[in-house]
C-alpha cells in the first residue's frame, strides 16, 4: 500500500497545498490506492527533502510529486499518459513547468505576502495549533517563504508586477484549455492533476486576490474545476 504524507485539509480543499493536492488528485486519477495518515506542519522535519508531498512505497521513501508521478508510472504502469504523442507530451510538460515553476510562485505571493492573503492562510493553517507555537510559528514560517521567494526571484518584483505575471499564466491557461474538457483532450493526462490542483487552490480559498478575480473571469477555468472535482473527488464538499 502506498502511504501519502502530506498537509491536512484546509481552506475546504481536498489540500491547501498544490503539490499534495496534485499527487493526491494523481493517486486518484491512476486508480492506485493509497492511505494518507494524518500528519502536520511540526512534521515536516521528516520529509526527506524538507517538503510536502512524499510517500512510503515499498519500504523506500520517495520525495517530490513530479519524482513520486515518475516512480509510480514505473512501479504501476504509465495509466494516464500512454495515449500523448511526443508533442503533446512537449507541451504538457511546458505547461506543468509554468504551472508549478513560475504561477506557484504568484499564488504564494497572494497568501503569505499580501497582507489580506496572509490574514486568511494564518488562521487556515495555524490557528489549530497550542499555545505558544501558535505565536511563533506563522512568523517564522511567513519569513522562510518570503526568503524562498526572494531566492526564486519572484519576490524581487512589485505587487503589481507580481500580479501581472500571474494573470498571464492564468490568461495562457485558459486560452489553450478553451472549451476542452481536459486540458489536453476529451481524456485526462497527468498535466490535469497539477492544473486542477493549482486553479482550485487560486480559486477555491477566501482569499480575494488579483489573481482570483482574474482567474474567475475566464468561464472555462471553474467549469474545469467543477468538472475534475466531480469526477475524482465526488465525496468532497469542495
Ligand atoms: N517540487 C516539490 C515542491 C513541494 C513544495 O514546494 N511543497 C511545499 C508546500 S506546497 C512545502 O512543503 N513547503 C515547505 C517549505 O518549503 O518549508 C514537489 O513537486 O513536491
Amino acid at each position: 500500500m502506498i502511504t501519502l504524507y502530506q498537509y491536512e485539509p484546509a481552506f475546504g480543499l481536498p489540500n491547501a497545498s498544490p503539490f499534495c493536492m496534485k499527487l493526491e488528485t494523481w493517486l486518484r486519477m491512476a486508480g492506485l490506492p493509497f492511505e494518507a495518515p494524518p500528519v502536520n506542519l511540526r512534521d515536516l522535519g521528516k520529509a526527506p527533502k524538507g517538503k510536502m508531498p512524499y510517500i512510503e512505497d515499498g519500504g523506500k521513501t520517495f520525495a517530490d510529486s513530479t519524482l513520486i508521478i515518475e516512480h509510480l508510472k514505473l512501479a504501476y504502469g504509465d495509466r494516464l499518459d500512454g495515449w500523448l504523442s511526443a508533442e503533446q507530451q512537449a507541451v504538457a510538460l511546458a505547461f506543468q513547468r509554468l504551472i508549478e515553476e513560475n504561477l506557484y510562485w504568484a499564488l504564494l505571493h497572494t497568501r503569505w505576502a499580501e497582507p489580506a492573503g496572509w490574514a486568511q492562510t494564518r488562521v487556515a493553517f495555524f490557528a489549530k495549533m497550542p499555545l505558544p507555537l501558535k505565536w511563533l510559528v506563522p512568523t517564522l514560517a511567513r519569513r522562510g517563504l518570503l526568503k524562498q521567494m526572494h531566492g526564486h526571484g519572484m519576490g524581487r518584483h512589485s505587487e503589481a508586477e507580481i500580479h501581472a505575471i500571474g494573470q498571464r499564466d492564468i490568461t495562457a491557461l485558459s486560452d489553450f484549455l478553451g472549451d476542452k474538457p481536459y486540458f489536453m483532450g476529451n481524456e485526462p493526462c497527468s498535466l490535469d492533476a497539477t492544473a486542477y490542483a493549482f486553479l482550485a487552490n487560486l480559486i477555491g480559498p477566501p482569499v480575494e486576490s488579483a489573481l482570483k478575480q482574474h482567474a474567475l473571469t475566464f468561464a472555462p477555468l471553474p467549469a474545469y474545476c467543477q468538472r475534475m472535482r466531480s469526477r475524482y473527488y465526488p465525496d468532497a464538499a469542495v
